[in-house]
């Protein structure tokens, strides 16, 4: 079994419905506070609403993906114009224990996590000392994201 860390955002219809609908739709065994974000990346749209959930699961990473992609589809996953545009609910997988993978359409940790405090502040909630490979503790990557600002 593998420890998984999955970034749950939403900035259209029932956000907080969403979030949670999603989380427990994935196996969520604990969800962070659901926190009210500003947009990154096109700041023309309303604010998100962001959380993150962490799972036990036995899936690969590919097989996680997939299945966030399918809980995505199932609750009519809408995406509004701009490619950091609006969106219904977006999950994004974040980390799966400390494994790195680099493959086509799945990169673990997650790409931009260390540039994305709506991401890192939520993660550190659940799991501040959890390392992220090739980096340090989500608590140092929240404390540089912070320092840089
Ligand atoms: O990949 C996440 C979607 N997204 C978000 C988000 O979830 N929260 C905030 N605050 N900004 C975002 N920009 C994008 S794209």
């Amino acid at each position: 079994m593998t420890l998984a860390y999955v970034g749950l955002g939403s900035n259209l219809g029932d956000s907080e419905r969403l979030i949670r609908d999603a989380a427990e739709l994935i196996g969520a065994r604990r969800l962070s506070p659901i926190v009210e974000t500003e947009p990154w990346g096109y700041a023309n749209q309303p604010n998100f609403l962001n959380a993150v959930a962490e799972l036990e699961t036995a899936l690969t990473a590919r097989q996680l993906l997939d299945h966030l992609l399918d809980v995505e589809r199932r609750l009519g996953r809408e995406r509004i114009g701009h490619r950091w545009g609006p969106r219904t609910i977006d999950l994004d997988l974040l980390l799966y224990g400390e494994e790195v993978v680099d493959e086509p359409g799945l990169v673990v940790p997650h790409p931009r996590l260390l540039e994305r405090e709506f991401a890192l502040r939520p993660l550190a909630e659940l799991a501040p000392a959890q390392k992220i490979p090739g980096f340090g503790t989500v608590q140092e990557a929240l404390a540089g994201l912070q320092s840089d600002a």
